[in-house]
């Protein structure tokens, strides 16, 4: 696809630095290296150049580097001009560059290189994003994801879906002339085991991409209890500062705290809330009914309760909370006891009755180091290679498109409707299709690359 406007724009950070580059593409990037390098560079060569204004005087000098379409980022022209990083440089140069005469060029906007690379075929959606996601990746697990999807491993389950949808349309499509009473014993032992494999298919990509999108979201950690048990001391000590208020007076803490926190380089976003109890303070009450919202909406929660209640106290409180959150789909629950240094006793993990306790001290930094291994190690298990990067749009489309399928099976068991079958099929190729962006509105893709950043 080729467009008749020429982009510009600096990629690297803007503000001084050893090195600014400047990213041209399209199809007069030819005509800006004549004009600033006074010859096209060697393809794929650094070339030491000068950088020269309209009078011929020096401007900067650097490496520049030609990437003739179809082999670029964008599959456009490209150069790239690599001078120093100071930003009245590259501002001179920018204008220079959108001052020429004769050339329609002007200053990308944000993703636009991405998304001309994606209009090109040079990478489909999921790896534009990843591109992204990359850029942006505050922990290893998310850098090894993004780049597996870089590299076209989540576009390949994606696609090895797609081509067994297709391959099962196809045979179906030929069959469209089959009447309900012509469908046969085989002909419907061979349209159910087709039901079976995309079901399967299915399953796993959607454990995968649920997995791949924790990775990328952060691990939402709640951290729950009675007053008083040392929740947000728990909060302050693994935030390494002191966000919350701590007091002796239990109904302390009356609304939900957030602290985006590094452990071990699992991102986690620990939630503090206000303790569980009965209560008649109105202000409390609306707490305490958010630390429920919030217990609903986590990836693991930490139950929090004093040491020095009895053992018997223990068990009861963590087999009561097991029953009041049956019916959530919560991932994890570890309960922690609190104030160890009160009680002197082994700091560690323990099992009771297959629920998970580890001992610590808010107040001391007993055990803390454990709860930490702990709250990472399951992720860090679950970041094998192969994960990739999911994001919320991918786990909808492929919810989507799941459900289409059930919906298909059943209509299928219900009127044997070879054509109705085909449509469904039709619908969920579009749905898949949509997160490679085979198939995509505008205003899908407007959505997704203006989150970029200049330059990208
Ligand atoms: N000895 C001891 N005291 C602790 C420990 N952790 C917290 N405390 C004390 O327990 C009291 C309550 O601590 P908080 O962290 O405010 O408890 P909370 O669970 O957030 O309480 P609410 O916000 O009222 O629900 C404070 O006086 C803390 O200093 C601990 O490990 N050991
Ligand atoms: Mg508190």
């Amino acid at each position: 696809m080729i467009r008749n406007d020429t982009i510009i724009a600096q990629v690297t950070c803007p503000g001084k630095s050893a090195v600014g580059i400047l990213r041209v593409s399209g199809i007069h990037a030819n005509q800006v290296a004549f004009a600033v390098l006074g010859k096209i560079p060697k393809p794929r060569f650094a070339t030491y150049s000068k950088f020269f204004d309209e009078s011929k005087k020096v401007l900067d000098e650097g490496i520049s580097l030609w990437f003739p379409a179809p082999f670029s980022l964008t599959g456009e022209d490209v150069l790239e001009l690599q001078g120093h990083g100071n930003p009245f440089i590259m501002d001179l140069l920018i204008k220079r560059i959108l001052c020429l005469k004769n050339i329609k060029i002007r200053i990308a906007q944000p993703g636009e290189f991405c998304q001309r690379a994606f209009l090109n075929g040079k990478i489909d959606l999921i790896q534009a994003e990843a591109i992204d996601d990359l850029i942006n990746s505050e922990t290893e697990s998310v850098v090894r994801a993004s780049l597996n999807s870089l590299h076209g491993n989540f576009s390949f389950y994606i696609q090895k879906i797609i081509k067994k949808l297709i391959e099962f349309r196809t045979n179906i499509e030929a069959s469209i002339d089959f009447s309900e009473e012509n469908i046969d014993f085989d002909f419907n032992i061979f349209i159910m085991s087709n039901f079976e494999k995309l079901n399967d298919k299915f399953l796993k990509i959607k454990n995968i991409v649920s997995e791949g999108s924790l990775i990328r979201e952060a691990k939402r950690i709640v951290i729950v209890g009675p007053p008083n048990a040392g929740k947000s001391s728990l909060l302050n000590v693994l935030s390494c500062r002191d966000r919350a208020i701590v007091t002796d007076l239990p109904g302390t803490t009356r609304d939900v705290l957030y602290e985006n926190i590094n452990i071990h380089g699992i991102s986690c976003e620990i939630i503090d809330t206000a303790g569980l109890r009965e209560t008649e303070d109105k202000i409390e009450k609306i707490g305490i009914q958010r630390s429920w919202e919030m217990i609903k909406n986590s990836d693991h929660v930490l139950y929090v309760m004093d040491k020095t209640i009895s053992l018997e106290d223990q068990k009861k409180t963590s087999i009561q909370f097991m029953k009041q959150i049956s019916s959530y789909n919560i991932q994890e629950v570890t309960f922690v006891l609190n104030k160890n240094d009160l009680v002197e006793d082994f700091c560690g993990i323990t099992k009771i009755e297959n629920l998970l306790f580890i001992s610590i001290s808010a107040l001391t930094g007993q055990g803390i180091d454990i709860l930490k291994k702990h709250l990472s190690n399951r992720q860090k298990n679950k970041s094998q290679e192969g994960l990739f990067i999911a994001r919320r749009r991918h786990i909808h489309q492929i919810d989507l498109s799941y459900c289409e399928l059930l919906k298909a099976q059943k209509n299928w068991l219900k009127y044997k409707n070879i054509e109705l079958l085909a449509e469904s099929l039709n619908i969920i190729n579009k749905l898949l299709g949509e997160i490679t962006g085979e198939f995509t509105s505008s205003d899908l893709l407007k959505r997704i690359f203006s989150t970029f950043c200049i330059g990208k």
